[in-house]
């Protein structure tokens, strides 16, 4: 189980386009660079409608899809693609419940946002989900492997 819990795994980070919006980019890439884990992608990108019902199929079902569709769509977002050990977790703790009110003061959305629907910040859950949607929102020449030249520890 120690190997296990060792592994390298790849995450995709988005600021949704109230983040961008409202200036939060910095802050919220600082968050991630500054917990420690290696950025591999990253692009300001305008998402078209295909691409968000795609990233978004589980949910297609609920209610609210239509509205998260048109949230996503509605102004550019920021594509992160991070890199680490036990990335995908700790990023959704870094991130914080999907409900900003219930999310924990220290995490993006209990410092940053009150809205479920605004809620700033995208994390994958899985470390499925991870690969799948950096294969979704990245082409292959867009992600950079790379190693830390003055903090190997990074690796
Ligand atoms: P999370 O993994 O925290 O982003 O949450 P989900 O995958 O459950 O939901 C994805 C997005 O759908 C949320 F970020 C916001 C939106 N959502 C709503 O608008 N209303 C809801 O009741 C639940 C989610």
């Amino acid at each position: 189980h120690l190997v296990a819990s060792m592994e390298v795994e790849e995450t995709y980070i988005m600021v949704k386009p109230d983040g961008v919006q409202r200036g939060l980019v910095g802050e919220i890439i600082s968050r991630f660079e500054k917990k420690g884990f290696k950025l591999t992608g990253l692009k300001l990108f305008q998402c078209p409608k295909e691409l968000a019902e795609e990233h978004y199929k589980d949910l297609k079902s609920r209610p609210f899809f239509p509205k998260l569709i048109n949230y996503i769509t509605s102004g550019p977002v920021v594509c992160m693609a991070w890199e680490g050990v036990g990335v995908v977790a700790s990023a959704r703790k870094l991130i914080g419940s999907t409900d900003p009110l219930q999310a924990e003061p220290g995490t993006i959305r209990g410092d940053l946002a009150v809205q479920t629907g605004r809620n700033v910040v995208h994390g994958s859950d899985s470390p499925e989900n991870g690969k799948r949607e950096i294969g979704l929102w990245f082409k292959e020449g867009e992600l950079c492997q790379w190693i830390p030249a003055q903090a190997p520890w990074l690796r």
